[in-house]
Formats: structure tokens, sequence, C-alpha cells
């Protein structure tokens, strides 16, 4: 395996953050195991924990007003590879990337998978695109794709689809994240029955075309790129056509998709409950679909969801294997810095979620003791796991302080001298 980053730089960064990461770790074990938790067993939890981060991800993204490029960024997939191998070996968390096509398009699929290989990657989700024209297009998607009023559209998004599939089956992956923008500005432009047959006859023909051991994650947003309905625009739009499509086909919660307040993480426990949980697109927002760094605005919902994985774990319905990938448009931060953060506030909700002292709370909850149930979760939520997550981090290979190790590393200044610079644009890459 050929790493990004020199072993040395992070050995020696680590020998000088071991002391008090180890002082911060006995510390913390020995107030755990007053209320009966090994730190070591949590410890292991979090070292088998991962999460895939989007290709699109690794440059900057924008809206559609703008998009501020920085010199350095990626500006095709083995660049971005390089970057997400960054990420994985500082942090030991993301060994796998999430793809999208056409945008990750090249001539060589199996020279791509072990290209990543070499860096320590594999390959997680292939997301299709129907929500945008390429040159030289037969059918626009600007009046839809999946539900299109016009066949010959239809078939063109049913045929990339399963292109997507067939590259996914090279590089190594089991799953194929669709969502489709399709959805009308007006009310009457389209018949919101109708539009949703056309969806799910089309959608049945990419289903027919996965292989036996994939999966088909239908991603639900209740608007934009439209702004009067969605075709697919909530999780009970979701959940239904996963059932009406069989077994294979799944439900994937990306946390910006919905009305502001919305309780997601009872969505996360009844798609679950159905056994329609597949998988997760991580990311924050205030208002609207923002994309945010995960746990930047709201870490405490982002709590509560992985409070509702932990349960799940305990209670599996059917196949329980949910996909966990990171979802965000890097606006005014580092790419590279933004998933680095990322990745710990999402480990460290997981970790928090594990610390709640389950007997205790469903005892209360069965006891109708509201403040012990919440305090049961508050108690877990308040718990400063930044030490386990370093230790798990440290003994795996990665560093102690990933922020600091990567600047420190002058990457992005190198790849500066090294890619072309990236154009001015607007748009989310
Ligand atoms: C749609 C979405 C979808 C991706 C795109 C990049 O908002 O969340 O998951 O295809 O962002
Ligand atoms: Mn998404």
């Amino acid at each position: 395996m050929n790493l990004p980053l020199s072993d040395e730089l992070i050995a020696e960064a680590n020998h000088r953050a071991l002391p008090a990461l180890e002082e911060d770790y006995h510390a913390l074990g020995r107030k755990l195991a007053r209320s009966g938790v090994e730190i070591d067993t949590i410890k292991a939890r979090i070292a088998g924990f991962s999460v895939a981060v989007p290709s699109w991800g690794a440059g900057r993204g924008g809206t559609r007003f703008a998009k501020f490029p920085i010199s350095g960024e990626p500006t095709n997939i083995h660049e971005k590879l390089e970057d997400c191998a960054v990420i994985n070996q500082l942090s030991r968390a993301t060994p796998r990337v999430s793809t999208h096509f056409p945008w990750d398009k090249v001539s060589d699929y199996a020279a791509l998978r072990e290209e990543a290989a070499s860096l320590g990657l594999s390959f997680d989700a292939i997301n299709s695109n129907t929500f945008q024209d390429q040159l030289g297009q037969a059918h626009s998607y600007s009046t839809g794709s999946l539900s299109s009023t016009d066949a010959a559209t239809r078939a063109q998004a049913v045929e990339h689809n399963i292109e997507c599939i067939e590259i996914g089956r090279q590089l190594g992956s089991t799953d194929l994240t669709v969502w489709v923008g399709d959805g009308t500005n007006f009310p009457g432009q389209q018949d919101l029955g109708r539009s949703l047959d056309r969806y799910l006859d089309s959608a049945a023909e990419v289903y027919a075309a996965l292989p036996g051991d994939w999966r088909m994650l239908l991603e639900h947003k209740m608007f934009e790129p439209a702004f009067y309905s969605s075709v697919i625009s909530d999780w009970g739009s979701s959940i239904l056509a996963a059932q009406q499509l069989g077994d294979k086909a799944k439900c994937l919660v990306d946390l910006g998709h919905h009305a502001p307040n919305v309780n997601i993480e009872q969505i996360v426990a009844r798609l679950h409950r159905f056994g329609k949980l597949g998988g997760f697109h991580f990311n924050d927002s205030k208002y609207g679909d923002d994309d945010l760094d995960s746990g930047s605005i709201n870490p405490h919902q982002l709590f509560l969801v992985f409070n509702e994985l932990v349960e799940a774990e305990l209670n599996p319905r059917g196949d329980f294997r949910p996909s966990y990938m990171i979802d965000q448009s890097h606006n005014v931060t580092d790419p590279i810095e933004s998933m680095l953060s990322s990745a710990e506030a999402i480990a460290s909700c997981f970790a928090k979620a594990i610390l709640v002292d389950r007997h205790s709370l469903h005892a209360a909850q069965d006891a109708n003791d509201t403040m012990m149930a919440f305090q049961a979760l508050r108690r877990a939520y308040n718990v400063d796991v930044a030490p386990i997550l370093a230790m798990a981090r440290f003994e795996a290979g990665g560093a102690i302080d990933v922020l600091a190790v990567y600047r420190e590393s002058q990457w992005r200044a190198r790849k500066a001298q090294e890619r072309k610079a990236v154009g001015l644009g607007a748009g989310i890459v």
C-alpha cells in the first residue's frame, strides 16, 4: 500500500500527543468504570466503526450562486481518491468511498479499484445521476427522469442506472443509491399519482437488473430542485416504493432532506421497524438541504439518530446493515478538514449512543419515569468521548490530532503545486 502521508510525520506528532491522551483516557476509564462500563470495550466498538466519504465531497462545493474553488483541490477521481486516502490515513474511520456517475467516469474500473486498494480504500454505494443533462444526451431530464411523461426519457434513465450497476460490479460495490430530482414547481404541472406510477414502473426495471447480493437505496427529499412537489418527497413515499419493489429495495435517510424540526430519529425507528432501513447520508442543516458538516449545527439530533441505531442493532429486523455515508458540500472549508471533523462528529455520536445505560433507560421508560429516562440519554450525551476515539485511531495507526497533523503535512499547499486550477462555476460540484 502506498499511503499519501509519511508514517514518520504521524508517528512524531503522536509521540508528542500520546502522554496527554493516555492521561485523559485512563481518567475517563476510571470515571466510566464507576458506572460499570469497561472503556476498552467501547474503544473496540469504535475501532470497528466506519463511515464512507463522498467522492463529490473531496472538492469544493457551491450553491446556485457560486462556487469558490481552492488551489490544490482535486480535479478528477484519481486526485479525489488521494484526498480520501489522506482522510482515512489520519482518521482510520473512512476506508470506503461512495462514487457518483458520470462525475467519476473513467475508462478502466478494474484499474480504479486497484488504485483505490493501493491507497487503502474500497468503494461503497454507487450514486446514479438523472438530475443533470450530460453533453450529447439524447433526452433531457428537465421534465423528470424515472417519472418523466416521455417513455424514451424514462428508458434512458433506467439505462443509466443499469450502467451504474455494471460499473459498481467492477468496483466491488453492492449498493445503488437512487435519488431523483423529479417533481414540479406548479400545482397541476403533473398528476401527483401518475408521476409516482411512472417512477415505480421505471424503478422496477432498475430493480430487476440488481445482482443477487445488491440493494437499491431509495433516497427521499422534500424539495429542491423541485419546489412544489417531489416524486419521492418523504419517508412514506420511499418506504411504500421500497415495499412495492421488493426485499432488495431499502430506504436511505439523508439528514438534510426533511422539513425543519422533523423528528428524523423517529423516521429511522420506523424504517427499521419494517426492515427497510438501508443507509444514511450524514450532514447537517439549519434551513434547507444545506449539506453542512455533520454535527456542526445539531449534534444532539445526530446522537438521537445513533441512539435509535443502537436500539435497532439490539432488535434486528431483517438484515440490519445500514450503510453509513457522508454527503456534504464543502463551500467554505478545506474539504479534507471538513470530512475529518465530520467523521469525528459521527463516530463520537455513535460512541455516546453505545454509552447509554439501556437497562436504566428501559426501566425508566416502563415506569414512565420521564426525567430518569431522559437523564439516561443525557448522561451518555454529556460524556466527552474524544479520548476513546483518539486512542482507537492511534492504535489503528492514525493521528491522535487529525487536523494538526493534516496541517503539518502541508498536503493542500503541495497539491496546489501539482494540480491544475479548478475553474470558477456554480452548483454542487
Ligand atoms: C441530493 C443528494 C443526493 C446526491 C446529491 C449529490 O440532494 O443528497 O444524495 O446525489 O445530493
Ligand atoms: Mn444525499
